[in-house]
């Protein structure tokens, strides 16, 4: 999509920061980190959310959470544990339209979340 920040980040038209990438998938620290390990995965296809990756029933959705499991692993937080989080809609707090998952680790998380 044109106009779509993370659409650009994987055409290499906007700097990102991308720590794992796979043919489906890329991964990205966030501009605005909320834990010491704070990357945002996403398909490199555009879906809007998480709802919309789910329907696409290829296989995709797997392939996101895997590379989640894959960053946490290399980031050095899966042992203490990691949060993905997924924010669907703009009433749970999405504020950019291609799906993406949040992996956040490397401090203590509180439960629930705001
Ligand atoms: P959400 O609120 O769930 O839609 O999360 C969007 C996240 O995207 C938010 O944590 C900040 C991050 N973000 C927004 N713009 C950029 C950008 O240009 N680059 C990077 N790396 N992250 C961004």
């Amino acid at each position: 999509m044109n106009d779509c920040l993370f659409c650009k980040i994987v055409a290499k038209e906007m700097p990102a920061e991308i720590v794992y990438e796979t043919g489906r998938t890329l991964a990205f620290r966030d501009i605005n980190p909320q834990a010491p390990t704070h990357v945002l995965v996403i398909p490199k296809g555009h879906y809007s959310d998480a709802a919309a990756l789910a329907d696409a029933d290829d296989g995709l959705a797997d392939e996101v959470l895997k590379a989640a499991h894959a960053v946490a692993v290399m980031e050095g937080v899966s042992e203490d544990g990691y949060r993905v989080v997924f924010n669907t809609g703009a009433g749970a707090g999405q504020t950019v339209f291609h799906v993406h998952a949040h992996v956040l680790g490397g401090r203590a998380l509180t439960w629930p979340p705001g």
